[in-house]
């Protein structure tokens, strides 16, 4: 469904520069912005999707990123039931490394910028591909974490989950003591199926939905990809956020090649500026 005044034919490609330099594309870039400000000020219902990208300004490995890599593993050779089994000690010690990372992280003004969007909407749903916590830290509600979140921990045979406190050490692994199953960490890992209502209400929201933004994903992992493509089929104005393109760049009603962390709050800003919310 989409917002008033938007010529559903156009498509809009953004690239920051400096502004001394390159004032034409600054001035595009400004233009696009209040284009953008506009579709947020005409739409009523907003969903975000978002992935490592976000995380990336925070200090947190994005997984295409060269630094996504751990040892010479990839993070779909690790994130598997099959690595799992396999090895349970060095996919624990990958899960602990970047409990490690993230724990000692803060959210940046792309997650607090997001916080505050929120209220320019009367339904505004986050879904997050990421399971760092970053968004809840920020202070976002109504968050849909659509692979789980790295610090709680469940019972890989029984499904019990288990208090987020709990010390894994590799080497000893502790084992359930309803079922003696192994602990594991509470993410969704490759070829697993997401949580039901977690993904049904993600697409529920993305079919109805006027606007949709999708920030710092590669849009390669499904089924998170198939939501801007649901929620654009039905009609939404479609705006991405990320410095590099990506599949969905082509489908995108506004393209901006930005840092979520420096776009976001500038769009925020800019909203306050023109329309103070409420
Ligand atoms: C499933 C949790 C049923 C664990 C994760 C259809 C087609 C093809 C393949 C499939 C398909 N359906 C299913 C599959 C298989 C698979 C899949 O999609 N494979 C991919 C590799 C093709 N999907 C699954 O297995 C899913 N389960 O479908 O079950 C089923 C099962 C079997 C067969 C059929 C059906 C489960 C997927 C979930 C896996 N778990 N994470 C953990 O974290 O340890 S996925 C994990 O990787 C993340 O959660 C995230 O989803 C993904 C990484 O993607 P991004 O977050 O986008 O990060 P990435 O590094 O790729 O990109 C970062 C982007 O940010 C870049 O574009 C960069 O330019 C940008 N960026 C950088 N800096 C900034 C920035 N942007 C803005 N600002 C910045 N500053
Ligand atoms: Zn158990």
């Amino acid at each position: 469904m989409a917002c008033q005044e938007r010529d559903p034919t156009e498509r809009r490609i953004a690239k920051p520069v400096s502004l001394v330099a390159f004032w034409p594309v600054a001035l595009y870039l400004l233009c696009m912005l209040d284009e953008i400000v506009n579709a947020v000020r005409n739409c009523r219902s907003c969903v975000v999707l978002t992935g490592a990208g976000i995380s990336a300004e925070s200090g947190v490995p994005t997984f295409r990123g060269s630094e996504g890599l751990w040892g010479k593993f990839k993070p779909e050779e690790l994130a598997t039931m099959a690595a799992f089994i396999s090895n349970p000690k060095i996919v624990w010690e990958w899960y602990k490394w970047r409990r490690q990372v993230v724990g000692e992280v803060k959210p940046n003004p792309g997650h607090y910028a997001l916080r505050d969007l929120q209220q320019w909407f009367d339904q505004f749903t986050l879904v997050t591909q990421n399971v760092d916590g970053l968004h809840r830290a920020a202070g976002s509600e109504n968050i849909l974490e659509l692979h789980g979140n790295i610090y709680r921990n469940k019972c890989l045979d029984c499904n019990h989950q288990f208090s987020e406190d709990m010390d894994i050490d590799p080497d000893n692994i502790p084992s359930c003591p309803h079922c003696g199953g192994k602990i594991r960490p509470d993410v969704v890992w490759f070829g697993e199926m997401l949580d039901a209502q977690i993904i049904n209400k993600a697409f529920s929201e993305s079919e109805q939905t006027e606007l949709f933004f999708s920030i710092g994903t590669s849009a390669i992992v499904h089924p998170a990809a198939s939501l801007p493509i649901t929620a654009k089929r039905r009609g939404a104005t479609l705006v991405e956020i990320n410095p590099e393109m990506t599949p969905l760049s082509g489908l995108a009603d506004y393209y901006v090649s930005a840092k979520s962390g420096e776009f976001l709050p500038t769009l925020v800003e800019r909203l306050k500026q023109t329309s103070p919310p409420g």
